[in-house]
Parts: structure tokens; sequence; C-alpha cells
């Protein structure tokens, strides 16, 4: 694989620090760049998300994981479930953003392919990617959905996976922008929509970049 492998923390609609983080990484055809989850819901701009990310796979390889806030609205868009479920956790923002009036086909054609075509994990020679957590005695393509999109890493904190692989991962924020770095176990969840970062890091080289809402970046 040619290029630089890049893995983007939670981005929960922060449009702003998306895109600022993008001019500052500049991704090109060669590049890899594993987005982790939670586009959408509790900030601002969760379409604006979803179309950069849409754009952004014409510009580099990009590897989108689906996030518990995407299984929550695709539930409640294909009728698995009702409003008031995905509400409470930040849904409002994105329905707003979306100009949701009662209709629950609101997406565009490109917004859905754009859904569906997401991923519950990536991996690659010495690394592997998820949104929330794992079993670390499980392959990937044995855990359970409940582990890779919805524990906390507040509930449990993994062993080494038995691949030998360091884990990246996002879903537990972490409120002072911090890196969560085990060794093992990469965390870069990094609480953008709540006044924190959202991070990128380059795999290869242990580079972050990490950018505010008011569209700071910094670079470590
Ligand atoms: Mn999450």
């Amino acid at each position: 694989m040619g290029g630089r492998l890049l893995a983007i923390g939670d981005i929960h609609g922060c449009s702003v620090a998306l895109e600022a983080l993008l001019e500052a990484i500049e991704p090109g055809k060669e590049d890899t760049v594993v987005t982790l989850g939670d586009y959408i819901d509790r900030g601002p701009d969760s379409r604006g998300v979803i179309d950069r990310l849409i754009a952004l796979a014409g510009q580099t390889k990009l590897v989108p994981l689906q996030g518990n806030h995407e299984q929550m609205m695709l539930d409640v868009l294909q009728g698995r479930t009702t409003l008031a479920t995905w509400t409470p956790h930040g849904g409002l923002a994105t329905l707003n953003s979306f100009g949701f009036s009662g209709d629950r086909n609101f997406l565009t054609a490109e917004q859905q392919a754009f859904f569906d075509s997401l991923l519950d994990y990536f991996e690659t020679d010495t690394h592997f990617f998820v949104h929330a957590n794992y079993d670390p005695q499980l392959p990937l393509n044995e855990q359970s959905i409940e582990m890779l999109r919805w524990r906390s890493l507040r509930d449990s904190i993994p062993e080494p996976h038995i691949s030998g692989r360091v884990a990246v991962v996002g879903h537990t924020a972490n409120p002072e922008g911090g890196i969560f770095d085990l060794g093992h176990l990469i965390g870069i969840d990094t609480y953008c929509y709540g006044g924190g970062l959202l991070t990128a890091m380059e795999v290869g080289t242990g580079r972050f970049w990490q950018a505010s809402q008011d569209g700071q970046v910094a670079v470590a």
C-alpha cells in the first residue's frame, strides 16, 4: 500500500473542524483515510459532514466505518424503531441539518449509498480499526456489533488483541482533547462537538493533527 494511512475520530457534525483537518492533511489518491464512525448527531452540521465525506471518497481512498449514531439513525429511517429512541442522543441536530419535516426519506441517493457502504471494521498488517471496542480473544469477523459499535472503554478496557495488531478506536470521548494511548490500543475520540478537538492520526509515523470547531489546527 503506497501513501499514508490516516485515521479520523468521531466527527459528530463538526464540519468546520473536519474541513480544517482535511486542509492541513491534504489526503490524496495514494493515501487511505479510515473514518471511525459517528459522523452525525450532537454537532451543528451532520449533513455537511456526510457530504464532505462523500466528496473525500473522490479525493482519496476512504474507508468509512459505522458508529452507533449511524446505526441509531438508520434504525429510525428504516422503520426498525421510533424517533424517540434516537432524538435524546443528538438526533435532533441531525434532523435539523437535513431539514427534516416529517418525511423519513430525506437522504439523497448518494447519501444513502454512503450509509450503505459503512464497514464494521478495517485491518492492515499492523493495525485494526473499529468504532468502539473489541473482544481481545475473538477474530474481527466474529466480534459482536454490540462490542464493535457500542461498548465504551469506560465499561471495559481490552487486553491486546490475539492478532497482535494495534487497535485504533473512537467512541469513548476524552473531554480533555487528549489521545488515549496504551500501546496496544489508541483512542482518538477527542470530543470535538463538546468543545474539544477532532483528531487525525497518521498510523505509520504516529503524527497527529487536531482541529477545533473554530478552524484552528495543531500538529504534534
Ligand atoms: Mn460512538
